[in-house]
């Protein structure tokens, strides 16, 4: 693959006495009943010199009679007519004018005719030639960016394809394309609505058309929009390209922007400086991002918002701390200290991924703005459905349903943006309803490199940004070397955000000047690329020498402006040596102010009760049951399920559709939010939830009768959510972290689908405390159950959380019994449940919002259970005084006479159900208990021991449907061991080792089971074991 840039046929720069000159004020002038103004008018030196009568202030009128020709050429003289007819047509100078037919008569006729027929061919060309300047128009406005001097390098590593680019006036072979040629570079042409290069004049020669597209769309910018399919949000992008004068910046302007530069620029030269062998991932070669950032940050904040949500990868991410942010760089430099002590408990993490939350006043705005950087982890680009996530709860609990007051921002590398499909997942959610947080800036640190991998070989698309096209987002390509193109861009970026509240991204054509990271040398793997860097002067040196010459700023205020950068950042390193410990709570990204202690520590460890009054459950019940809005025609099935969940309430008993209702309903009623997520989650996939009714008549209109159960209730958001796995839970978690007081679930739609969203499990829901002391209360639902459906669909992978627990199964934790539970819920690093009957859902759903801290919660939810006749629970499980019950203990005829008792099998979830089955069938109710385990991390280690000391004579099996290397025995075997001083053997009872989850054939399912359960309940079944 080489450079593919078609050398396109440019045209030599306009010269002064060819450029236009204006010598008329403007004036309005009435054009189909519109007033329209006119600027200056032009006219050319050389054929206002060869035309005699054309000079001094005749030209006014000259100028007027024209304007008026080109509205309508037979509102002039005939004699004007054929004039400008000819000189249209590039008749020669001198040459256009012929003497006015003598008035009236035949010889008036025969003049008109004979003007016809010479008009009629000019006629034609004058459209041809109209037409074909359209052409060009269009196609600058849709490659211009092909030809953009957009990479500082100037090495073109972009591959378009084969055609050459048609920009120019170009020659190929014979034929110019568009039938225009230099002949024709004088003409005056009127310039079509689709663009605004004339400014407030509606015609130009072509040459200066020619000219003034290249400046819009081939200098140090490369506009992509032209896919968008919105005329008006076009013509908004034209006109912010297109405009004469528009990349003018005042002097204030220029002087901030260098400021800016230095401090970015220095920031990382002194870092080199003071830790030259430590990793930073800086930002040289890129130094303009932190000017891009702010002039985002600025033009957003003068268009009202107040709040912005950042996510970032490692590239230049201490300097946008310190410059952006505005991290006291002590804290930032305190960090290069190895011999720091940490403050905190859990792992920590490394400088370059923690977060920070600053209020602070915006200088230019002089308006208050908080900045969050959320905090993340080495997986690039996971961070950015958490990023939306975040933005959209905070815009929810202010109110803000148009993103005025609350945006995001978020940052890439070329090759991450590329090949991450979470960034496709992410702007897929930028435009649904329940998801959009009305525009995102994006911008793209594109340094042409992933670590040692050409994006030649590391993509397929020309840009890494063309991933944002899926959602007509502009795409701003700039040369990240020409500082001021970069905060014209930026300003246009949030300007439109602000107008349509749409993505938009910045992409920063830059380079890396050293390696991956500072250790790394580069020359091994981009040899040529980096003898080119090795020549590039640095930005900073680039724009100062070239705001020096134009007299912006003088030497000395620049050398002043270093100095004083270098003392800021020299005083801040002397200040960090006196910091010792090292405090993970002060890179917060989401403070949840007033949730917790002064300390940090939680407001209670008691554990309250999580039940109602039986009132409210009933009044939960009759909402469940109806439809509370008038003439609202729903499906007659609905009917049958919502008049069984009033019989239900009639009854006293709940399935786990209503327990679940139970719990949203009461929560909402005393002022959480709810969020509930994911696939289909609003019928429920297992047709069994039915929180959104619809009309059967009318489209599109909806009822949700859980927002009908109080008039001071809480909102609660049901939704659907895009077939996404990673970026909803991201999205999801995101929302979570915005605050304490919301109960947000998302219910992967089979819990295997989870591992799609692996890394938000693995990376943030499961050590997210323990890294960032952030702690999160996302409630996974996961259903799971080995129901014969084959491989998939069955098995929520159980084991895989369980193994990320952070208890140690061989210590018997030493608590209080009155605090054992809560002490342990404390220090978990997140929940595991595995519910068997609606109540223990509906105290775990409430707990989780009760509790006076948060924590993750897995819960590994049922199919088959949600129909079962025997899986229902009495309101008596639900009013006040009950609790979530960790284990459920056997409650038959066991507990007569515990002594006799020769078994017990623990166990948890749907299995439970089997066994009862098989247990009753065997009539061995009295020897063996059945104890179910419902929280299965933390392990309810002391009500375990409660159950074996119970049957003493009895020996220990742990029952699972699933696999033995899957499920739940190893993590449930050397806890039982642990529980009972290893002083007895634990059996399993269960499916063999195998690979897959499942089998595909329903008769070996059902075989399976009945030799797991033979095991389960044959009392010799070990003897030759033990
Ligand atoms: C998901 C993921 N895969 C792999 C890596 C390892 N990795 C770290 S940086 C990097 C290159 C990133 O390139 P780019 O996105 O262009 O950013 P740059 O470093 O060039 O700024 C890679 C592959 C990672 N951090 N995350
Ligand atoms: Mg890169």
């Amino acid at each position: 693959m080489q450079r593919l840039r078609t050398t396109v046929a440019r045209l030599r720069p306009i010269t002064a006495t060819q450029t236009v000159k204006s010598q008329s004020q403007a004036r309005p002038m009435a054009v189909g009943g519109a007033l329209r103004t006119f600027e200056p008018l032009r006219s050319y030196t050389t054929s206002v010199s060869a035309e005699p009568f054309l000079n001094g202030t005749s030209s006014n009128y000259v100028e007027e009679m024209y304007y008026a020709w080109l509205e309508n050429p037979r509102s002039v003289h005939k004699s004007w007519d054929i004039f400008f007819r000819n000189a249209n047509a590039g008749v020669s100078p001198g040459s256009a004018y012929q003497s006015p037919p003598p008035l009236g008569g035949a010889a008036l006729e025969l003049a008109n005719a004979q003007a016809m027929v010479e008009a009629q061919p000019n006629m034609e060309k004058l459209v041809e030639d109209h037409l074909a300047v359209q052409s060009l128009v269009r196609a600058y406005q849709v490659r211009g960016h092909h030809i953009a001097k957009l990479d500082p390098l100037d090495i073109g590593v972009i591959d378009f394809d084969e055609s050459p680019v048609m920009l120019g006036l170009k020659k190929v072979g014979e034929k110019w394309f568009y039938g225009l040629d230099e002949s024709d570079l004088d003409k005056v042409f009127r310039l079509p609505t689709t663009t605004f290069i004339g400014g407030s004049e509606s015609v130009l020669p072509l040459r200066e058309i020619i000219s003034r597209l290249e400046m819009a769309y081939c200098q140090s910018i490369g506009v992509e929009f032209m896919f968008i399919n919105d005329l008006e949000q076009c013509q908004w992008i034209r006109q912010k390209f297109e405009r004469p004068g528009v990349m003018q910046f005042t002097l204030e302007e220029k002087r901030t922007l260098l400021t800016r530069m230095v401090r970015s620029t220095k920031f990382e030269e002194f870092l080199q400086r003071k830790w030259s062998s430590e990793k930073r991932f800086g930002l040289e070669g890129c130094e303009s991002l932190i000017p891009a950032l702010k002039t985002i940050i600025d033009k957003s904040s003068m268009n009202g918002v107040e709040s912005i949500i950042m996510g970032m990868p490692h590239r230049g991410r201490l300097n946008v701390l310190a410059n952006v942010i505005h991290k006291e760089l002590d804290q930032i430099f305190c960090q290069f200290d190895s011999n720091l002590e940490a403050a905190d408990e859990g792992s920590g993490d490394v400088k370059y991924h923690l977060g920070m939350w600053h209020r602070r006043i915006n200088r230019v705005t002089d308006r208050n703005i908080t900045l969050s950087l959320m905090a993340n982890p080495s997986h690039l680009e996971a961070v950015d459905p958490v990023v939306q996530g975040k933005t959209k709860a905070e815009q929810f609990y202010c109110g803000d349903t148009e993103g005025k007051r609350v945006m995001s921002i978020l940052l890439h590398g070329d090759a991450a943006f590329a090949g991450q499909g979470v960034v496709y997942e992410t702007f897929h959610l930028s435009d649904l309803p329940s998801y959009t947080t009305h525009g995102t800036v994006h911008v793209v640190v594109n340094n042409q490199v992933g670590f040692t991998t050409d994006p030649r070989v590391a993509r397929s698309s020309s840009y890494p940004t063309d991933v944002a096209k899926v959602v007509n987002a502009p795409i701003f390509h700039v040369n990240a070397d020409d500082p001021e193109a970069v905060m014209y861009v930026c300003n246009v970026a949030a300007e439109w955000r602000a107008t349509f509240h749409k993505d938009v991204v910045v992409d920063l054509v830059c380079y890396r000047r050293n390696g991956h990271n500072e250790m790394d040398e580069p020359l091994f793997t981009q040899p040529l690329m980096y003898k080119q860097i090795k020549k590039q002067k640095g930005v900073l040196q680039k724009y100062s020498e070239k705001l020096l010459a134009e007299g912006a700023v003088s030497r000395q205020d620049y050398e002043e402006e270093i100095a004083k950068y270098d003392k800021i950042c020299e005083e801040a390193h002397a200040r960090s040596k006196d910091e010792k410990i090292l405090h993970i709570k002060h890179w917060l990204d989401s403070p949840w102010p007033g949730f917790f202690n002064v300390d940090g520590q939680p407001k209670s460890m008691t554990s309250r009760s999580t039940g109602l009054p039986e009132e409210e459950l009933v009044h939960i019940g009759y909402i469940a049951s109806s439809v509370p809005v008038e003439d609202f025609t729903i499906h007659r099935g609905l009917s049958r399920i919502l008049k069984g969940r009033a019989t239900m309430v009639g009854q006293r008993v709940c399935d786990w559709a209503l327990g679940e209702y139970m719990a949203f309903g009461s929560l909402l009623k005393e002022g959480t939010h709810i969020r509930l997520s994911g696939q289909d989650v609003e019928r429920g996939t297992f047709s069994h939830r039915h929180h959104v009714l619809h009309d059967q008549k009318i489209d599109r209109r909806i009822c949700i009768p859980m927002n009908h159960i109080s008039p001071n209730q809480a909102p609660y958001t049901v939704c659907n959510s895009s077939l996404s796995e990673y970026g909803v839970l991201g999205f999801e978690l995101g929302f979570a972290m915005a605050s304490p007081n919301a109960l947000v679930l998302w219910e992967a739609q089979f819990g295997d689908f989870h591992n799609t969203a692996q890394c938000i499990i693995d990376q943030f829901i499961c050590p997210g405390q323990a890294k960032w002391v952030r702690q999160n209360g996302i409630v996974l639902l996961l259903p799971h159950g080995m129901e014969g459906m084959g491989p998939e669909h069955s098995s929520a992978r159980p084991e895989r959380f369980l193994q990320m627990c952070n208890e140690d199964p061989d210590t018997y934790p030493i608590f209080s019994a009155e605090e054992f539970a809560v002490r342990q819920l404390y220090d978990c690093n997140w929940i595991i449940v595995n519910c068997s009957t609606p109540a223990n859902y509906f105290h775990v759903l409430r707990r989780q919002i009760l509790q006076a801290f948060r924590k993750p919660l897995i819960v590994i939810t049922p199919k088959s259970l949600l129909r079962h006749p025997e899986a229902k629970s009495s309101f008596d499980d639900m009013l006040p005084g009950t609790h979530f019950q960790r284990l459920i203990p056997d409650s038959g005829p066991v507990c007569e006479n515990p002594e006799a008792v020769k078994r017990i099998v623990f166990c948890t979830g749907k299995v439970y159900y089997e066994l009862t089955r098989e247990r009753n069938n065997r009539g061995n109710d009295d020897t063996v208990a059945i104890a179910r385990i419902e929280q299965l991390s933390p392990f309810p280690f002391d009500q375990v021991k409660v159950e074996t000391d119970r049957y003493p004579n009895a020996d220990l099996v742990w029952c699972q449907e699933e696999h033995k290397n899957q499920g739940y025995y190893d993590y449930v075997k050397p806890r039982l061991r642990t529980t009972v001083d290893r002083t007895r053997p634990v059996w399993y009872a269960g499916r063999g080792p195998a690979a897959a989850p499942a089998t595909g054939n329903k008769a070996a399912h059902l075989v399976e089971l009945q030799r797991f359960l033979d095991t389960a309940f044959n009392l010799d079944a070990f003897t030759e074991q033990s």
